[in-house]
């Protein structure tokens, strides 16, 4: 299991000519998402992300911002502020597994229990989950040193982001990789210190905006 951390930015002809003479280009490729929820968002409003791409199933999962003395970090670093970090789970049965336990809780009902070699849509329809959003991505990466990629991400609902991704194994440090970020982000000129919206905010504003609303609501978004 790994910990994605990463920074949105927006793509100038600028910081896309420092970056296509700095960095070294991975290629391009694109993929369709598919994103599920149950009708209630018991998921996403407790900002769990479950997605199906090229066949593949994932779930991001938040990190605990409670520290080792058992305090909510109340400080943050400009740095951090900017980036977001996930666990991300790639594994299906235990997808399986932390969906169930995040929908039904711990001793959830055993009718609805899954196993591997089940069908997507048995498990899905067992846990009443169905597709929220889906979209197509045309991506184009770099790298700008060991360990720090730049995806530069068009979907097909019209909107360009970018974003500088560092991942980590489930307990690193979380800060170094957000120190790595901010230097990448220093040398590709960016300048902003607000976080920018990603892909799935912007679908949500503008395709199911109640949807939205209650994610902003519960300070997920
Ligand atoms: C975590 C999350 C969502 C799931 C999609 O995450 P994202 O990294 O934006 O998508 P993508 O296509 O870049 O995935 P990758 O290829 O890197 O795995 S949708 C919303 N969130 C939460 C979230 C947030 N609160 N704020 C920001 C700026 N982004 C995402």
């Amino acid at each position: 299991m790994s910990v994605e951390v990463e920074r949105k930015f927006l793509c100038s002809e600028d910081t896309l000519k420092i970056l296509q003479k700095i960095g070294d280009c991975l290629g391009q490729r694109q993929f369709h998402d598919q994103y599920f929820d149950s009708p209630g968002f018991e998921l996403t409003l407790r900002d769990f992300w479950l997605r199906k791409r090229k066949g593949c199933w994932e779930l991001k999962c938040p990190v605990s911002t409670v520290n080792r003395t058992g305090e909510l970090k109340e400080e943050q670093s400009l740095a951090a502020k900017l980036c977001t970090h996930y666990k991300e789970i790639t594994n299906l049965p235990e997808i399986q597994q932390r969906v169930k336990e995040v929908i039904e809780g711990p001793c959830g009902d055993p009718d609805t229990e899954t196993t591997p070699s089940q069908e997507d849509e048995l498990w899905l329809s067992k846990l009443n989950l169905v597709c929220f959003a889906e979209f197509t991505t045309v991506r184009r990466s770099f790298t700008l040193e060991e360990g720090v990629q730049i995806d530069l991400d068009q979907a097909d609902f019209g909107y360009h982001v970018g974003e500088i991704e560092v991942l980590i194994p489930e307990g690193g440090d979380v800060h170094s990789a957000q120190e790595k970020i901010r230097d990448a982000a220093q040398k590709l000129g960016l300048s902003g210190d607000e976080r920018v919206e990603g892909k799935m905010n912007v679908y949500l504003k503008r395709y199911h905006p109640e949807h939205y609303a209650k994610l902003l609501s519960a300070h997920v978004l």
